[in-house]
């Protein structure tokens, strides 16, 4: 049901502009499931262990694409992306990207070019979802036929380009009317004494727009690759909400939100390979930031 022929990015998706980098145009997903929202209810924004104190700035969307551009390379030292487009147990897709000669530096994102590094964009149906910081990215798409497309760009958002070809992979996905797995109880595990999971969350304005949040945790692996599959102690992604609305699932530390004007909050949580949220002592292991996006 999927032909693969590229690479792909990381997913979150957003409502309205939101532009999260990941998911397709609606973030259904696991949203709707219960265990989340005990964790929420019973953690007040501000007391959240790992939050930051005070409130970020973020650019706005730009209101004309800048030029993005591309940077030709050529060589054996070129970078390469390929893609693998797979299904979730429980919804969405996983999309996977190798790359080869090329290093993911999300902390670079809209600073000055460096050989060989950067990040990816994510399109859906030709259509900018929005940028990617990790080879992982979990994806919602409406059903029917859609084409997934990745590229790798400089951290300046330029485009690679190999003898006038985009540094790219594209897959085809085409999407049943039903695509619902078996519904997986979002509960809550209890971190066993001396495995303490915790996380913080920071956010910094992007030079261009919105704002690059980074995670750390510690007693915690990030373990895309059994999203949906079994829990295993310490394993597991992490879920993302804007203003307590669950955009989606992120597969590694680092994503960049562009939100519409106005104060929100970002927060995360950290989730076990079954979506259980992690809590130490009844509290749910989250962060959250503030962020401000002018107008
Ligand atoms: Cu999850």
């Amino acid at each position: 049901m999927i032909s693969i022929s590229a690479r792909a990015l990381l997913g979150v998706v957003g409502a309205g502009t939101l532009l999260i980098a990941g998911c397709g145009t609606n973030e259904v997903d696991d949203a709707a499931t219960a265990g989340d929202r005990t964790t929420v209810a019973t953690a007040p924004a501000t007391t959240i262990a790992g939050s930051t104190a005070e409130t970020v700035s973020c650019p706005p969307a730009p209101t004309s694409m800048m030029g993005e551009g591309t940077r030709a390379v050529s060589g054996a030292d070129a970078p390469t992306v390929s893609l693998d487009v797979k299904p979730d147990a429980k919804a969405g897709y996983n999309v996977a990207m190798e790359t080869t000669n090329f290093t993911w530096a999300p902390e670079h994102a809209s600073g000055e070019h460096v050989d060989g590094e950067g990040h990816a964009h994510l399109y859906v149906d030709g259509k900018k979802v929005g940028r990617v910081y990790e080879p992982w990215v979990h994806l919602m798409l409406e059903p029917g036929d859609h084409e997934v497309t990745v590229s790798l760009n400089g951290n300046d958002h330029a485009a690679y380009v190999v003898d006038g070809v985009p540094v790219e992979a594209t897959a085809e996905v085409e999407v049943g009317a039903v695509m619902e797995g078996p519904m997986m109880q979002e509960g809550v595990v209890e971190t066993a004494k001396g495995s303490e999971v915790t996380v913080t969350l920071t956010a910094e304005a992007d030079a261009k727009a919105g704002c690059n949040f980074i995670m750390e945790t510690t007693g915690f692996m990030w373990a895309p690759e059994h999203a949906s599959g079994e829990p295993v102690a310490g394993e597991g992604h992490a879920h993302v909400y804007v203003d307590g609305e669950k955009q989606g699932r992120l597969y590694g530390p680092a994503f960049h939100l562009v939100l519409e004007p106005g104060t929100h909050e970002v927060r995360v949580s950290l989730n076990g390979n079954d979506h259980s949220g992690y809590a130490v002592d009844g509290q749910a292991v989250e962060a959250s930031v503030t962020v401000e996006v002018e107008a």
